[in-house]
């Protein structure tokens, strides 16, 4: 049967457009809506980024303060997770500002890749201070791995006494330029942590459901969203964020194992 399984919803990112998708939000509001929505549907996690009215991508503490506020004015518990990635070509100190009053978890990017035609930089003394407020702010760390190497880098953090438990481990697949969504690779990289940990992994694009079944398959959780695919099937576009869910909460249920609320996850994850 397993542990329970927590679906994380990352709702909007930095890179999808509304263009690409009627469906991506954009203001603090819109984004909340969102993630409001994601957390009826099942969602237990919301990975959050902001934008600016315009859809440019904010990591501005006003946009996540008031998205995190209204989540909450909601009633809605669901376990608030901001990124520290924000958008490519973002410094980091600019990256940090997502980091506000509410947030409970926040994201560790775990070295520098090529992102498509971009190059997500992320130098080890910026992860080690990002590292640094994440543990200051008292959140737990979510580890993000898209290469093989990154796992290298999380062992280090951990010798050098820069990370600790709890953190959580997010294995990100198919983004372009980092390792593509395949059992192999997913296989992989399970087996070469550095020890024991929980650990999600967001499939890109294509490689969204597919990989959430073998995540299931393999005692992993399972992350969704318009952050990282916009289609429900080849060539159909999502309505929203919801039906993503839906979906991800299907297989759960298909897996055999349980949907984990957010208390659960909050257990899981060792949040305070
Ligand atoms: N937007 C990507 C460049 C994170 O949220 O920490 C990085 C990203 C990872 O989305
Ligand atoms: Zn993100």
């Amino acid at each position: 049967m397993g542990e329970k399984a927590i679906v994380t919803c990352a709702v909007v990112g930095a890179e999808v457009t509304r263009e690409q998708s009627p469906a991506v939000p954009y203001t603090p509001e819109e984004i909340a809506r969102a993630a409001v929505d994601a957390w009826r549907e099942g969602a237990a996690v919301v990975h959050l980024h902001a934008r600016h009215p315009d859809g440019r991508p904010s990591q501005r503490a006003e946009h996540f303060r008031e998205i995190v506020d209204r989540i909450r004015a909601a009633g809605c518990d669901v376990v608030v997770q901001c990124s520290t990635g924000g958008a490519v070509g973002m410094g980091v100190e600019e990256r940090l500002g997502s980091l506000v009053e509410g947030a409970e978890m926040a994201t560790l990017n775990m070295g520098t890749l090529n992102f498509g035609d971009d190059v997500f930089v992320n130098a080890r003394p910026d992860i080690v201070r990002i590292a640094g407020r994440i543990r200051e702010r008292k959140l737990v760390p979510e580890c993000e791995i898209y290469d093989a190497g990154m796992l290298e880098t999380l062992r280090w953090l951990l010798d050098k006494g820069h990370l600790a438990h709890p953190y959580h481990v997010q294995f990100v697949l198919g983004v372009p330029g980092g390792m593509s969504g395949t059992e192999r690779n997913l296989r992989f990289l399970v087996e070469g942590m550095p020890e024991p940990a929980h650990w999600t992994v967001a499939g890109i694009g294509r490689f969204e459901m597919p990989m959430a079944e073998l995540s299931l398959r393999l005692g992993g959780h399972v992350r969704v969203g318009l952050e990282d695919n916009l289609y429900v099937s080849r060539g159909v576009l999502a309505k929203g964020n919801p039906e993503l869910v839906a979906a991800a909460v299907r297989m759960v249920a298909e897996s055999g194992r349980t949907l984990a609320s957010p208390a659960d996850a909050r257990r899981i994850l060792e949040i305070a």
